[in-house]
Order: structure tokens, then sequence, then C-alpha cells
């Protein structure tokens, strides 16, 4: 309502103004002299239908007999809902993490304006239909425990949080989702000779004769993928002893101490 008229120039009037009978809601008011409605500061907890009247009062200011005369106009407010989507509290970083290596990673929580909502949690390995075998996740922790370099590589983790709208705005849940990614790098697990029987140190060379010794002909690996090769080495070196392979008695070496090694090649 933005304005009125009178033919009574002389009138002054008064106004009364009303809500579903009563008085205004404090997100409405009336200002009288400008003649213009304010609608502010509306929550949630507003939303219905608003029958508003409002009443203009002449002074009968001609001494009609039949006194004051009124008008009215009245119209529906309507407030509707808003649902806000949830914001995750924290942000969710990229993680690497070591094969053998156990992190407990916090998945963030999340916050509302909407305090009657509830929320659930989807976290999933994206484009599959669970997590790696190697994460468990309970509550908002997600357990990362790697222990096979099969599965090295990234892993993007998407978490997505949707609202059940208990506000019950038109437009539905809202959701709010966030991504990280975890890298695995792989562990070389050290190999082992099976030396149970053998002796693999402290042999002595026999000059001008040859002298056959038991080797370990088996080894364990975990990285099952791991290629080995067999090297020799005297005392502390660190360089192939070529008299070993000449192993035939006829080098001219006196009698040095050996260190049999088994080494890992690359993953
Ligand atoms: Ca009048
Ligand atoms: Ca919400
Ligand atoms: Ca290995």
């Amino acid at each position: 309502m933005g304005s009125f008229t009178d033919s009574d120039t002389g009138d002054t009037h008064s106004f009364v103004t009303t809500s579903n009978g009563g008085t205004l809601p404090s997100f409405i008011t009336w200002d009288s002299s400008t003649k213009i409605w304010t609608f502010s500061g509306h929550v949630n907890t507003n939303q219905g239908n608003y029958a508003i009247v409002v009443t203009v009062t002449d002074n009968n200011s001609v001494g009609a007999s039949g006194g004051v005369l009124t008008d009215t106009f009245s119209f529906t407010y309507t407030v509707r809902p808003i649902n806000s989507a949830p914001t995750f509290d924290t942000a969710m970083a990229d993680y690497t993490i070591t094969v053998d290596d156990t992190y407990s990673y916090a998945i963030s929580d999340i916050s509302d304006v909407d305090p009657s909502d509830t929320h659930i949690f989807t976290i999933t390995w994206v484009g599959n239909a669970s997590l790696p075998y190697f994460m468990t996740l309970t509550s908002l922790t997600l357990v990362i425990s790697p222990d096979d370099n099969d599965y090295k590589g990234t892993y993007t983790i998407q978490v997505s949080v949707v609202d059940d709208n208990s506000v019950t705005d038109a437009a539905g849940a809202k959701t709010v989702v966030d991504t990280f990614v975890i890298t695995l790098l792989p562990l070389n697990h050290v190999c082992s000779l099976n030396t149970v029987g053998i002796t693999t140190t402290g042999f002595r060379y026999i000059l001008g004769a040859d002298q056959a010794i038991d080797l370990p002909t088996s080894y364990s690996d975990e990285d099952t993928n791991d290629s080995h090769r067999w090297e020799f080495y005297t005392g502390s070196g660190t360089s192939l002893n070529s008299w070993i392979t000449q192993f035939d008695g006829t080098d001219t070496v006196t009698a040095v101490p050996y260190t049999l090694m088994y080494l890992d090649l690359d993953n």
C-alpha cells in the first residue's frame, strides 16, 4: 500500500495494522508517514502465511453526522523457508603414506545453519563401489593401513554430506562435497636368505685345491614381484669379487673372508 485518497482535504488520518489479527511480526514494519512496508530479517522458523490488514481512519474534519470513516486494505504475506547447505569445518588435505605405515585420517565434520537438520555422510573412492581394501572407516576416522606394494598409486576419496531439509525448503536437500587424494608409496621389503643348516661366513679358500661349499639355495621376499641376483663380496667390499665366480682353484688369492649377499632389485 503506497497511497490513499480522501476527498476531504482537511482530514487527517490514523492507521492500524494487524497480522493474523494481532500485532505485526518483527520482520514486517509499516511506516505510516511514508506508507512503505519493509520486510526484513526473516528466519526459517517464520515460515507461514501472514494475513496483513491496514485500516485507515479519518478524523471527520467536516463534522459530518456519520462520524469518522474507515477503509481497509489487506494482503497475504508468505514466508518460505530456505535450506542452507552444510559446510565442512576444516579443509581435508591430500596425504601420502608408505606401505606398512598406518595413518588415521580425520574426515571433517560439518556445520549447518539449520539447527534441526541431520546429515548423512558418504565416503567413497571415486569411480569405485567401495573403499580400497586398506582403508577402513569408523565414524569420521579413515584408518589407512596399506600392506601391499601392488596397490601403490593415488586414490581420490570423495566425502559427500547431504542434509535432510528439516525446514522443508521446496528446493529440497542440500549437499556439500569435497575430495582429497591419498598417495600410496611402495616399500621394498628386505629379502633374506634361507640359511638354516648352512654356514655363510668364515670359509677359507685353500690355495691350489678345489673347495665346494654349500650356498643358500632359497630366499624369501615379501615382495612377490621382486627379481633378485646373487652378489659376492669380500670383507666389507662393495664390488663383485671375480675370483668367486672362477672358483676353480686356480686363482692366486690368499684366504679372505667373504660375505654372501642377496640383493633386492627394485620393485
Ligand atoms: Ca474523510
Ligand atoms: Ca541445511
Ligand atoms: Ca623386496
